[in-house]
């Protein structure tokens, strides 16, 4: 009992030292779209808020559900939708970057084991200064996702 005990302290002391490293940015409302499970790929949005002064840029993004974790931007030319893999994305002091269906996401390639809605699995944001910013984001079907929002707001 007592070394479980101590487990989650260590635990929490890792946690924190980690979040007072990159304190100034901060994922909200993060979640993986639910899809078939015969669909090898799926994407993930968040919010993230820089609240600091200076500019950070995220060069990479990781995921241990999927074999590669890369950050795109859907982009529709003539009635088609493309995305295209950004290599890096820029939050200006004082903002936040919504990442939503249609626009910029977390592209998961090669997921590992099929996703069931209401999983949550760790998503990971890294700086291009090696800053690491992490959230547990919850697999929703869209129409759920859809239905949160009105709750939210
Ligand atoms: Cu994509």
């Amino acid at each position: 009992m007592s070394k479980a005990l101590n487990f989650c302290w260590c635990f929490l002391v890792v946690l924190l030292s980690l979040e007072a490293h990159s304190q100034s940015l901060v994922i909200d409302s993060g979640w993986i779209r639910l899809l078939p499970s015969t669909l090898e790929n799926t994407s993930a949005y968040m919010e993230i808020t820089n609240s600091g002064d200076k500019v950070i840029e995220i060069s990479r993004a990781q995921s241990l559900i999927a074999e590669r974790t890369e950050i795109h931007r859907s982009d529709y030319k003539n009635g088609l939708m493309s995305m295209q893999h950004m290599k890096s994305l820029s939050i200006p002091p004082q903002s936040s970057i919504s990442m939503t269906p249609g626009g910029m996401h977390i592209m998961l390639i090669g997921l590992k084991s099929s996703l069931e809605h209401g999983q949550l699995h760790e998503v990971c944001l890294i700086s291009t200064v090696g800053d690491r910013i992490c959230d547990n984001l919850e697999v929703l079907h869209p129409s759920h996702k859809s239905s949160l929002k009105t709750r939210d707001h």
